[in-house]
């Protein structure tokens, strides 16, 4: 079993996480997802939208989804790897160079362009 794993906050989700999903998925044959927590998200100075629980809940309805962890810190990635027999980890290329000493095969895919969740948050107008 190739197993694959991503990381993010998947807040709002859209078609650009959906599509990168869809290709790690189709890098191996199980894919684990690190879901970014509420508190990490602060240390990324990032506020999501929805809570973990709710951006937990959409992923894991998502059929390329196996396995959602939690992502509390930077740290832990190279540990999760180990744990988790992982062989190979992506990121959309706006990661591009940052995890390359990663203890297993590492690649970036290209990011959808033109839809993020930061942007519908600006483009919603909200009655
Ligand atoms: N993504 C994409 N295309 C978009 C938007 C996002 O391919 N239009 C990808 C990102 O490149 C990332 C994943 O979807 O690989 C999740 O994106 P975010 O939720 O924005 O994740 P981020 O805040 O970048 O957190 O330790 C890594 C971090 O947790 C990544």
């Amino acid at each position: 079993m190739e197993k694959v794993i991503t990381y993010g906050t998947f807040d709002l989700l859209h078609y650009g996480h959906i599509l990168l999903l869809e290709r790690a998925k189709s890098l191996g044959t199980h894919l684990t997802v690190g879901l970014s927590t509420d508190e990490f998200n602060t240390a990324k100075g990032k506020q999501s939208y929805f809570s973990f629980e709710l951006r937990r809940k959409l992923l894991s309805a998502i059929s390329y989804v196996d396995e959602i962890i939690p992502e509390e810190n930077w740290e832990q990635k190279n540990q999760d790897i180990v744990k988790n027999n992982i062989d190979v980890f992506v990121m959309g290329d706006d990661w591009l160079g940052k995890f390359d000493d990663l203890q297993c095969k590492v690649i970036y895919l290209p990011r959808t362009p033109d839809i993020s969740s930061s942007g519908i948050k600006k483009n919603l107008i909200i009655p």
